[in-house]
């Protein structure tokens, strides 16, 4: 959350910071900003609209500059309103951009307060901008160096100042930051993307690190200030990957890639093995005794589903945590646990910070599922499985999530092989499923129409509830969050045995009940819970399978998926799910790609 993008560089910085800032813009869009050095005065200007809306600014005012900050934001602290937009400046001198929360922010105001620095803004970020002008001895590299001490909390910084041309510090500490390197021109960036096309030559920087950019040289220190030599990695470009093609929104686009996204996730899974997951895998898989899986939001919802999948095929007990919830909670520690991460990004600050607590408390058995190979969590973990969903750029996830699933139910049948719980067969019968996954997709997207139909009636509405037993009980949370996400319409779901202990209360002829039922060993108690909805005049919307035998009628809409995909299902019946909230945001004409108060990926707690 928040992107930020500096550059040094001995032509105007200005189209670079904009294509940064376009680039960066999932990870917060309510607000953006660029400054400039220019004859050694800073130069700013601001948006509280999008990055495109600032582009104009700048080609009206005409602004340029060979040294330059830009960020775009998501505001912690202070209302998205053109003042609390970043770069913050102090006194003229210093120009800074910050994501992170910065929790000392109170002292440090005092303290600067009452040294007569005056504060323009309510965000946490000032404090640092006035904080460096404070100890600025004229080398902003030594200065910044010093100034980080004095805060607490998660920071990725950049800053320059008026009197040192050609040069900007950045800092990171808790959020990501990269390092472009060009010819004879330097980038700092919250991510690689932001400077796809300029160049492929990126270092990642390490927790604590500070870097002094200038046009020939790239100069980093570690939390110890010790001078350091960080690999420089050539990475590909992503450019392509964010073009929308023919589709209106990077949702729908996304929602569609989800064959090709699995079909390149399984690439390379000729057999079922352990070293999927790295070298170490198989005996890591032989020693643990359960599974401990952390994460946030969708990805939540792909641990829940994997937990059905670990514990009836792998027979291991396993337990999924909301990652903010088990970082500050006391838990009891098995060191014979495997804690797995699920994360799109990588960079997901709640989900770092719970790895690290449950190896603070001695489980040293780490394993991520990530879309991002060289995120913070691939390093942090020991084993992992990168998917290949691709750049996801819409803020509701959909290929992620399923990606998410594969690997999950990879990870499932490796366990279970490393515990011989596998028969051959059944390793095979289940390649096969997974194999036939693209196909099934395909025909599952091929519902749309259907959907569209039903998304209008949904578009009229201010609630809906969604129903699923078993391992579709978090798949119906999922497609509740999707609904809330990018429609505003306030969704609940329910695993459905629970209707009668409380929000059957909700059901009137008002509330559409979107009713997941696969035809599985439930789904006679589904039916039942459905009669139920109906005795109150609830309006069901039930997704089937070709084979559940539920009918439309009064008050029952019924949407048939082809096949039944056993084990597999929930990766299936999530779509349609998907393809329900895009079209009725659609309908109700919200911002799809980049729903209000929300942003990507979340690098702050
Ligand atoms: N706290 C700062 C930066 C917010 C941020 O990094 N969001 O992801 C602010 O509110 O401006």
């Amino acid at each position: 959350m928040c992107g930020i993008v500096g550059a040094v560089a001995q032509n105007n910085v200005i189209p670079i910071l904009i294509e940064g800032l376009k680039r960066l813009e999932y990870r917060g869009y309510d607000s953006c900003g660029i400054a400039v050095h220019l004859d050694r005065k800073l130069q700013r200007s601001r948006s509280t609209s999008r990055v495109a809306d600032l582009e104009k600014q700048l080609a009206t005012s005409g602004l340029t500059g060979f040294t330059g900050i830009a960020h775009t934001r998501w505001a912690t602290h202070g209302a998205p309103v053109t003042h609390n937009a970043h770069p913050h400046f102090s006194r003229d001198r210093i120009a800074l951009v910050h994501n992170g929360i910065i929790e000392n922010h109170d002292d440090l105001r005092a303290e600067l307060q009452a040294l007569g620095y005056v504060f323009e803004s309510q965000t946490d970020t000032e404090v640092i901008a006035h904080l460096v002008d404070h100890m600025y001895t004229g080398d902003l590299f030594e200065t910044v160096q010093q100034a980080i001490k004095r805060l607490t909390g998660a920071y990725a910084i950049a800053v320059f100042s008026a009197d040192e041309p050609h040069r900007v510090v950045a800092a990171r500490q808790g959020s990501p930051l990269i390092v472009g390197l060009g010819d004879g021109q330097n980038f700092v960036a919250s991510d690689a993307m932001a400077i796809a096309g300029t160049t492929d030559q990126i270092i990642y920087l390490e927790e604590g690190d500070v870097v002094d950019l200038q046009l020939q040289r790239v100069w980093i220190v570690d939390v110890n200030g010790r001078s350091v030599e960080r690999e420089v990695k050539t990475v590909q470009a992503y450019s392509s990957a964010v073009e929308l093609g023919p589709y209106q929104h990077y949702m729908q686009k996304e929602i569609f890639e989800q064959p090709r996204a699995i079909a390149d996730t399984l690439e390379g899974v000729v057999n079922i093995m352990p070293e999927l997951f790295g070298d170490k895998a198989f005996s890591v898989f032989q020693q643990i005794d359960s599974v401990l899986i952390l994460a946030c939001g969708t990805s939540y919802y792909a641990g829940l589903t994997a937990k059905y999948w670990l514990e009836s095929v792998a027979k291991i007990p396993a337990n999924v945590e909301i990652a903010s919830e088990y970082r500050y909670r006391d838990s009891v520690p098995n060191p014979n646990t495997l804690v797995v991460t699920i994360t799109q990004s990588g960079e997901t600050a709640d989900t770092l910070a719970a790895v690290k607590h449950a190896r603070s408390l001695g489980m040293l058995h780490t394993l991520t599922i990530c879309n991002a190979a060289t995120s913070a969590m691939v390093r942090e973990c020991a084993l992992a499985y990168i998917t290949r969903a691709g750049v996801e750029v819409g803020v509701a996830s959909t290929k992620a999530f399923t990606t998410q699933l594969v690997g999950l139910f990879l990870l499932t049948l490796a366990i279970a092989q490393s515990k011989n719980r596998l028969s051959e067969e059944q390793e095979q019968a289940h390649l096969k499923a997974l194999r036939h996954l693209p196909a099934a997709l395909q025909s599952v997207l091929a519902l749309e129409p259907h959907i569209v139909a039903w998304a209008e009636a949904f578009a009229r509405k201010e609630n809906a509830l969604f129903l699923g037993r078993g391992m579709h009980y978090p798949i119906a949370l999922e497609g509740a969050l999707k609904l809330k996400e990018i429609t505003y319409i306030h969704a609940e779901a329910y695993a459905a045995g629970e209707l009668k202990h409380g929000p059957l209360a909700l059901v009137t002829e008002e509330m559409p009940v979107v009713t997941i039922a696969p035809n599985d060993t439930l789904i006679e108690k589904l039916k039942s819970n459905m009669q139920e909805v109906r005795a109150r005049g609830g309006q069901l919307y039930v997704f089937a399978d070709a084979d559940s035998h539920i009918s439309p009628s009064e008050g029952v809409h019924v949407i048939r998926l082809p096949e039944n995909y056993g084990l597999l299902s929930p990766i299936l019946h999530v779509v349609p799910l998907q393809l329900l909230a895009y079209h009725t945001a659609l309908a109700r004409g919200t911002d799809v790609d980049k729903p209000r108060n929300l942003a990507k990926s979340v690098t702050v707690e």
